[in-house]
């Protein structure tokens, strides 16, 4: 009870520091990753300007130059696209990005000076244009003309942009998926040069410009099945005198995996070793889930990062925006294929906070609509006077309420007097209650559960129920006979109820986190109450298949709350119930 009413406390507080300086929200202007993560990691994306792929830089210039503190070429800077022919370099393309970036004070990451692919044939013919690679024998010729190519390219590239690119991928991708090998195998440069070919070309890369980072960029750099071996290969080089400053931890991931874990586990091995750490091309694709969750993921991804900041000094998203991403299909980007900021955009803004608070802080809370469907004002959290609006209450005939908050409109000018409190999508009477109402207050409820770990009693599988309100989404309250079964907590003081959450079946581990099934509860209500014996229904949900229901509901006062749930699945045969958690968000109410 006493941590509540600290709690409480100090959200007024930091709601008054607030409300100072709220305003209207309508003309918000979109907060910048840049800013926000100075004091922490350059910002970097992925932008397309070579002419065969669709030009971000135009398409996307916006959002770009709002966000990003450096850039990387996402084609325009591989060896097919500098070098086509031996000898003739197009640079016309990757200098409009280096222009740009100047123009704007970002960074660029140069990508990438070896690779196995988008490298043209020509750098592994010999004379007579025969593939090196496919010849029974290689000659001391063969490897000398490919390791001469090689120090060529590096040399012109690096020469020409200088100091405009900061760091290199020297090599990318050379480490194999198949633990039988350290080096993947078919790399054209590991066929003819072995393992010299990493040296070679970091000794070179360091020679032609001592400034510049060098790093190993890699896909799945991270992960248990691989890191050994990109470890293995690092050690090597370092232990060999090799110039080289950091890793490229890729990071194509999806929402599924891998495990928050798992990368700490692969940053803190490279962090360890004295690298610096990138990571270079960041995407978090569905994987089926819902924008929401890959919001979430965002969220711990930059929280993560953030925690090892004295070692990630880059973090570059593959990409803007979903439209023009090499994964499009999965949506793993932060903006929607129409450049608007999604759920996951909004959490990385403040990992601290989920993501529906920090959206609402920058476009407004709380939208007011006439009879239209018209916006007729927005506000942000804060407290307002009636007169201070900035528009008229009495057009007014619906509220929209973003979730997680709630507004209560007060009867006199101080916040004070008969209260009307509103969460979720409303009817209101704009015309009636104009002359009743002094002020208003729009708060963030709290991202915490008031179930959780109370006291819960259950009307079957008593021993299990507490599971449902412990926050651990993996374990379950599962009652198998005889539904109706309910599950009562007791928050131990009454509380405005403003939103509820259940997580079912579905989402659990077995199920692998599907959207929808029909093994997830079908129908159940919400109950309150005041004293634990008087019932009612707060909200009813009826022939559900979702796994998450998220529901806003009309604030209602209690103590007591009751998932009830009447059928615990859509098949008349199965009767069995899983819920994951039974969450219910709210204010304590005197
Ligand atoms: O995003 C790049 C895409 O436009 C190219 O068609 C593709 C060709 O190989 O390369 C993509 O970028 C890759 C990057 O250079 C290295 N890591 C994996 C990236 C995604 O495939």
């Amino acid at each position: 009870m006493r941590t509540t009413r600290v709690l409480v406390a100090t959200f007024l507080a930091l709601f008054l520091l607030v409300s100072s300086s709220v305003a209207l929200a309508e003309d918000y202007v979109l907060p910048s990753l840049r800013e926000i993560y100075k004091d922490y990691f350059h910002i970097g994306g992925a932008v397309s300007v070579a002419s065969w792929a669709p030009k971000t830089l135009v398409s996307h210039r916006d959002l770009i130059e709002g966000q990003l503190s450096s850039v990387t070429a996402e084609n325009a800077m591989k060896p097919d696209y500098l070098q086509p022919r031996e000898g003739v370099f197009n640079f016309r393309e990757a200098d409009n990005l280096i222009r740009f970036a100047k123009e704007h004070g970002m960074v660029v990451r140069g990508h990438t000076l070896v690779w196995h692919a988008q490298t043209p044939d020509w750098f592994f013919r010999d004379k007579d244009g025969k593939l090196i690679y496919e010849k029974d024998e290689i000659t001391e010729e063969d490897r000398q003309l490919v390791i001469d190519r090689l120090e060529r390219h590096i040399e012109a590239v690096m020469t020409h942009f200088g100091d405009s690119v900061y760091a290199w991928d020297v090599v990318n991708e050379a480490v194999s998926d198949d633990a039988a090998y350290i080096l993947r195998p078919d790399s054209p440069w590991y066929r003819i040069l072995g393992d010299d070919f990493i040296k070679i070309a970091f000794r070179k890369a360091h020679e032609v410009d001592p400034d510049a980072k060098l790093f190993y960029n890699d896909y799945n750099a991270e992960m248990a099945y691989k890191r050994g071996r990109v470890v293995a290969l690092l050690r090597d080089l370092i232990n060999e005198g090799v110039p080289i400053h950091g890793i490229g931890i890729q990071g194509h991931w999806g929402v599924n995996g891998p495990s928050v874990s798992e990368i700490e586990d692969g940053i803190r091995l490279y962090a360890d070793m004295g690298l610096e750490i990138h990571i270079t091309e960041l995407d978090v694709g569905m994987d089926g889930r819902t924008p929401e969750e890959q919001a979430e993921r965002y969220r711990e991804l930059f929280e993560l990062f953030k925690k090892y900041s004295y070692a990630i000094t880059n973090v570059t998203l593959w990409g803007i925006a979903d439209d023009a991403s090499w994964r499009s299909n999965d949506n793993p980007l932060l903006f929607d294929r129409t450049h608007k900021p999604k759920p996951a955009f909004w959490a990385v803004v403040d990992t601290s906070k989920p993501w529906h608070v920090n959206k609402a802080e920058y476009t407004g809370a709380v939208f007011f609509k006439n009879g239209a469907g018209e916006i007729v004002g927005s506000l942000r959290p804060g407290e307002y006077t009636v007169d201070d609006l900035g528009f008229d209450l009495e057009e007014v005939s619906r509220l929209e309420v973003a979730k997680g908050h709630l507004v209560t409109f007060y009867e006199s000018k101080d916040l004070s007097g008969e209260v009307w409190h509103f969460a979720g999508t409303s009817e209101f009477s704009g015309r009636e209650m104009a002359d009743r109402i002094g002020s208003l207050a729009i708060r963030y409820v709290g991202a915490e559960s008031i179930t959780l770990n109370k006291p819960v009693e259950a009307s079957a599988a008593q021993d299990r129920a507490h599971r449902a309100v412990d926050g651990n989404p993996i374990t379950s309250w599962s009652p198998r006979e005889n539904p109706p079964y309910w599950l009562t907590v007791d928050l131990g003081q009454r509380y405005l109820l403003t939103r509820w959450v259940t997580r079912l079946q579905g989402t659990g581990p077995l199920m692998g986190g599907i959207l929808n099934s029909p093994l997830n509860a079908a129908d159940f209500s919400l109950q309150v109450s005041e004293d634990g014996d008087d019932w009612f229904d707060a909200d009813a949900v009826t022939d559900n298949t979702a796994s998450i229901t998220d529901r806003d509901i009309n604030p209602v006062t209690a103590r007591y709350v009751r998932l009830y749930v009447s059928r615990p699945t859509s098949l008349d045969f199965n009767q069995n119930l899983v819920v994951h958690e039974f969450e219910v968000y709210g204010l304590p109410s005197e």
